[in-house]
């Protein structure tokens, strides 16, 4: 499938008033790519060839279809790795993570999906093909037209290129789990050791109860030996097989003195066991039942106060259960909690004004899709709102892209 294919395609659903709902890897998490009335579903997968590596310029091209993991592979062939990554790798389509300015596991070292686009094709809401793959470091001539579509969950363009930029491959790793007082710690720990060293790439927080809860559940045991208020994963990468690591890390951890609630892996075999915590939390809620899933950011400096409001919010409704874990590097934690059978409580309006007055967003990296239309006016002005409609008429005049997403009908 080619770009002008899905221009011929949009076009005719412009002319005739029919909706187009953009489809990747369908892994969205608050409906922003399921059909609901009528819509024509475009699916991305045929857009599946990716490009030759640009060695020089740090770049790779695929179409739009192509699975994370797919392109890391094609990347690591030639020494490069893809500088995002998410436990949803072998599904989720580059296309979809523009669409929704994914995040995940190295947002702090290097920023978001927007922070990682080099250059965009795009099928506007009446067929017009925008083209910006020239992959230049620098050019301000003119709008950011490959930003603004990074984040827009469909609603103005069907993406069909990328272009990505790359990162060197890893040629030393090491991975700690430290078991911490709490967040306040875990925010001190990581912030020393991005003071001593720019190779930080993970920052990754679980709580006593989740661990607790992955045992019982998935029997999956934690790699320190006792219990912690919170554990702390933190992986450091480098592109040099001579960063002293293990140094760096004995250092930040003597400043805490947290020395013996350490376990450390500098090897693949014992890293899939330090991370095998952390990646089963997001089916925490799943297996307990009636699973509601919020992730939410705040300022690094509020996270202590996000957690500790919204597990006395939470607690205060009997049938709720919150598991809290995520990305305590960025700022953004995911907020799941189980509801059950018969408990008619509101899980967003608990915790979004929590997040709201905090100065956080109600989206860390899923979007707004359908599901959190109802509360974007908790952080986003109507001027704000209104602005965010007036592009979306440029850009889909019938307004036939993914309607209902984002903005509510
Ligand atoms: C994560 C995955 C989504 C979920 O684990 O970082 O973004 O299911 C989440 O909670
Ligand atoms: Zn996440």
């Amino acid at each position: 499938m080619t770009t002008d294919e899905v221009a011929a395609v949009v076009a005719t659903c412009n002319r005739m008033h029919v909706s187009v709902v953009p489809q990747g890897g369908n892994t969205g998490l608050v409906g922003g790519g399921v059909p609901r009335a009528n819509e024509v579903v475009l699916s991305t997968e045929r857009l599946d060839v990716i490009g030759a590596v640009d060695a020089i310029g740090r770049t790779i091209r695929c179409g739009a279809g192509v699975t994370l993991s797919r392109l890391r592979s094609a990347a690591m062939e030639d020494g490069f790795d893809l500088p995002l990554d998410l436990a949803s790798r072998d599904v989720a389509t580059v296309g979809g993570m523009v669409a929704t300015n994914a995040g995940g596991l190295q947002v702090f070292r290097y920023g978001h999906m927007r922070s990682q686009l080099a250059g965009v094709s795009a099928v506007l809401g009446d067929g017009t093909v925008v083209e910006r793959m020239s992959g230049l470091r620098k050019d301000t001539a003119g709008y950011d037209l490959a930003g603004m579509l990074c984040g827009s969950e469909g609603t103005l363009a069907v993406v069909t290129e990328v272009l990505l930029k790359l990162v060197p491959i890893a040629r030393s790793r090491l991975t700690l789990v430290v078991g911490l007082s709490g967040v306040q710690q875990a925010l001190e720990l990581v912030a020393a050791v991005r003071t001593l060293t720019h190779t930080l790439q993970s920052a990754e927080i679980v709580f006593a109860d989740g661990v607790r809860l992955a045992e019982e559940l998935f029997g999956t045991r934690s790699v320190l030996r006792r219990p912690y208020p919170c554990e702390l994963l933190l992986e450091l990468v480098s592109d040099s097989a001579h960063d002293p690591l293990i140094e760096i890390a004995g250092v930040a951890l003597a400043q805490f003195g947290v020395e013996d609630n350490a376990a450390v892996s500098d090897n693949e075999s014992t890293r899939a066991e330090f991370w095998a915590m952390r990646e089963r939390h997001p089916e925490l809620v799943v297996r307990l039942g009636g699973p509601r899933k919020l992730d939410v950011s705040v300022p690094l400096r509020a996270v202590p106060q996000l957690e500790s409001l919204v597990r006395t919010a939470i607690g205060r409704v009997p049938g709720l259960v919150a598991v809290l874990y995520g990305h305590v590097g960025d700022g953004s934690l995911h907020v799941n909690i189980s509801v059950a059978d018969g408990v008619a409580a509101s899980v967003e309006d608990i915790v979004f004004p929590i997040v709201a007055e905090l100065g956080g967003s109600i989206s860390a990296e899923h979007g707004i899709g359908v599901d959190k239309r109802a509360w974007l006016g908790l952080i986003r002005s109507s001027a704000d709102v209104q602005m965010m409609r007036r592009i979306k008429q440029a850009f889909d005049p019938q307004e036939i892209m993914n309607p209902g997403v984002i903005f509510s009908d």
